[in-house]
């Protein structure tokens, strides 16, 4: 007899298998995997997620790498510890956006855009989420601008206009977008100045809880360049330290809230899907500054397999006991890609 002590994942990875291999051929074919699905995309309260059948053939597509029509049992353990465990145990982010004095009473307090939304609204609820669930890693981002920075409405006569832009430094307003000459040319929308660096209203708002161990990140910080999302700038010339952080901290899924929804709210969300994260957008812990450009938001996400939840659903979520598809359809596209990438890589060798 082995003395072997016998691995407690490897079981629980091969009674999965055995225990959905219902006809016992040592593999899994589509209507079994489909079976897993089920087990899988469900809530605590015993509702089963309904998957697509074209994205269940897609998924299965993936961990199917001989694409002989069947998971087989080497092809089980990459699904296994690529992509069941992270849908089962997630290790999420918590990203607080902007939630600073000038957007909510300061300079470029968002009630007087045209959505008249709150700001302070989002501070209740993201508390609660603070105190509630145990995230593995809590973010506050930080608009911080220098003084001379390219946004501001009244820094526009710092900086030549180009000629095909609509508007010029005589007759663009405020919110109004202008094209700077550069070069290279730049588009960018003008705001009143705000969140300057080391002023009063570029402080977090004194209501927000600050958990310990949570880290601060500064966007905007170039003059030249604005910044909407906690990832990159708008050009994507530079990305801020949250990209390498999220990785070092092996994050899977990013959940998104704060100021100003239709704005860094927005681009972040949007940013975390591209770098690849499964991305959940917290909709009562936003408030935005256009109603049509909060729509919008919201249609990039969820078309970007993202999802959008309300903050009460988040702890089930967080916990691994409300399993959305949407997410685990997202993860199977970005292990696709991977594989993808790792063949043109191996190709060029
Ligand atoms: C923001 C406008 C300008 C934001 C930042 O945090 O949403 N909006 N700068
Ligand atoms: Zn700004």
């Amino acid at each position: 007899m082995s003395s072997e002590p016998i691995e407690p994942s490897l079981v629980a990875m091969d009674s999965c298998f055995t225990a959905f291999d219902k006809d016992c051929d040592d593999r899994l074919s589509l209507a079994e995997f489909t079976l897993i699905c089920r087990a899988l995309f469900r809530n605590d309260k015993g509702h089963i997620y309904i998957v697509p059948s074209d994205q269940l053939e897609q998924m299965f597509a993936v961990f199917d790498k001989n694409q002989d029509g069947y998971i087989d049992r080497d092809e089980f353990t990459f699904c296994w510890n690529s992509w069941i465990k992270t849908i089962v145990r997630p290790i999420n982010a918590y990203l607080v956006v902007d939630v600073q004095n000038d957007f909510i009473s300061g300079s470029l307090n968002i009630s007087n855009c045209s959505a008249q939304q709150n700001g302070i609204e989002v501070i209740d609820p993201i508390n609660k989420l603070i105190d509630t669930v145990e995230f593995d890693a809590v973010f506050y981002s930080l608009d911080w601008h220098p003084a001379d920075h390219v946004s501001f409405i009244d820094n526009i006569k710092q900086r030549p206009i180009h000629p095909t832009s609509p508007l010029n430094a005589d007759n663009a307003a405020v919110y109004d977008t202008v094209i700077f000459a550069g070069p290279p040319p730049m588009r960018n929308r003008l705001w009143p100045r705000h969140c300057v660096q080391d002023t009063w209203g570029s402080e977090l708002h004194k209501d927000l809880k600050i958990v310990e161990n949570s880290i601060k990140v500064y966007k905007g910080t170039n003059p030249e360049v604005d910044s909407y999302s906690v990832f990159w700038d708008n050009k994507k010339m530079s990305d801020t330290s949250l990209c390498g952080q999220l990785k070092q901290k092996g994050i899977t899924d990013v959940y998104v809230c704060g100021l100003a929804y239709d704005v860094c709210v927005g681009a972040t969300a949007t940013d975390a899907l591209s770098a690849g994260y499964r991305t959940i957008l917290i909709d009562d812990c936003c408030r935005g500054v256009d109603l049509q450009d909060i729509e919008t938001t919201k249609e990039t996400v969820l078309n970007n397999h993202g999802v959008i939840v309300h903050s009460k659903e988040v702890k089930a979520m967080v916990e691994g006991r409300d399993r959305r598809p949407e997410l685990g359809f997202k993860l199977a596209m970005e292990l696709k890609n991977a594989e993808n990438e790792n063949k043109r890589g191996r190709r060029q060798i």
